[in-house]
């Protein structure tokens, strides 16, 4: 029955897929090829494993996907580059519904390319190195995972409209450091402000995300700082861009690429017949570089259960709480608090301290309201 169900949406979706026009794939710049794109042993071992075990084997590729338009992806190959859909099977893998199995930007997986067959077929996301994902919803959202296999997150924060959203920076930090990806803080639209100010948003953030994180301080607009951007992204590596809608991370993909790849501004994507276009997930190849996949701008970034990503992101903080004499301390009130000794004794920076806690409580709260014996 439900097997049923699945094949008339995946038929509806392949019948969508004719009716709306995807951009032709020899019209894509920027595509990053199979070879710019790195296979781990754990996703060959995978790809080898599922192989063997394949009827179609001799249709059977390992490929990247390097964009979802509308949700369906654009595969590259050795040598080849395709629209797929996806398999059947997928929808419940595991027998859940979960968005978490579709293929994300960045999975690498198998894919199946039937000769006479204008789209292959996804058959399988091989393990995934890191994951980003995002909770969608309200307290019994699902995962998004918004892009796979990344390397390095690119918080983009543009400067100029008042003070830095240290909040978000911090929000962002946390996410990167949970799912195994190195942060690096893009601080765009530097044009904007005078040197005085721009000391002074430095030294904020620079205080916020401590000496082990870098920051980069662009103008596309100036061509500033592009090739610092650049070397956080060498060849072989792929970044993800995460930033709010306006802060600038097309602009700057833009400039690193020399060319209007991706719309700006009040431009809004829309397709043949007008209509609004939901975002396309981008991935672009650096000239000589890594890639970077251009992710939708996310309003917010709410933290359910990134206590790990937390405690990479404040180590000092999370280090010390481990001597607090309780162990569910919240490091307010309670006696025999580490983490306020270490305040005291000036080896944990206030404003770090003030960020982990008001994260750190948001996220005990969000835990509360997803504890799964509560029924909404
Ligand atoms: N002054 C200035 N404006 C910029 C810069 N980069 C982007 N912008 C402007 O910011 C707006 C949003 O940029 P966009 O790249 O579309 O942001 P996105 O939504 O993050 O992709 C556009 O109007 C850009 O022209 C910059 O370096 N300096
Ligand atoms: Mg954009
Ligand atoms: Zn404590």
């Amino acid at each position: 029955m439900a097997k049923r169900g699945q094949r008339g949406a995946s038929r509806r979706r392949e019948v969508r897929a004719r009716e709306i026009t995807l951009p032709a794939v020899d019209t894509l710049r920027d595509l990053p090829a199979f070879a710019d794109l790195r296979v781990d042993d754990a996703q060959r071992a995978a790809y080898e494993e599922f192989l063997a075990a394949s009827e179609n084997a001799g249709e059977m590729r390992l490929g990247f996907v390097v964009r979802l338009d509308r949700g369906f992806p654009l595969v590259v190959t050795e040598g080849d580059a395709f629209r797929a859909e996806h398999a059947v099977a997928f929808a419940k893998q595991d027998g859940e519904k979960d968005d978490g199995l579709l293929p994300a930007v960045g999975d690498c997986v198998a894919v199946r390319r039937a000769p006479g067959h204008d789209m292959g077929v996804i058959e399988r996301v091989l393990p995934r190195r890191t994951s980003f994902e995002r909770w969608r919803g309200r307290s019994r959202g699902e995962k998004q995972v918004l892009a796979a296999n990344v390397d390095v997150i690119l918080i983009v924060q543009a400067l100029g409209a008042g003070d830095v959203l240290l909040d978000r920076v911090a929000r962002s930090l946390v996410l990167a450091n949970d799912c195994g990806t190195t942060p690096v803080v893009v601080l765009t639209k530097a044009d904007r402000r005078s040197e005085a100010e721009l000391a002074h948003d430095l030294g904020r953030v620079r205080g916020l995300v401590g000496e082990g994180t870098r920051i980069v301080v662009t103008s596309s607009a100036e061509g500033e700082g592009l090739d610092e951007v650049r070397a956080c992204v060498p060849a072989g590596t792929c970044a993800m861009i995460l930033g709010e809608s306006g802060a600038g991370k097309s602009t700057l993909l833009n400039a690193l690429l020399g060319h209007e790849a991706l719309a700006t501004g009040t431009v809004r994507e829309r397709d043949d017949r007008g209509r609004h276009t939901t975002v396309a997930r981008v991935m672009v190849a650096l000239p000589g570089g890594g890639t970077i996949a251009d992710a939708p701008g996310l309003r917010s970034l709410p933290l359910v259960g990134h206590e790990r990503g937390l405690a990479k992101a404040f180590p000092e903080i999370a280090a010390a709480a481990r001597e607090c004499r309780f162990r569910d301390c919240t490091h307010v009130h309670e006696p025999g608090c580490a983490v306020r000794e270490g305040l005291a004794a000036g080896d944990i920076a206030e404003e770090r301290l003030d960020c982990y806690l008001a994260l750190a409580a948001e996220m005990r709260a969000s835990a509360d309201s997803l504890d799964p014996d509560i029924v909404l």
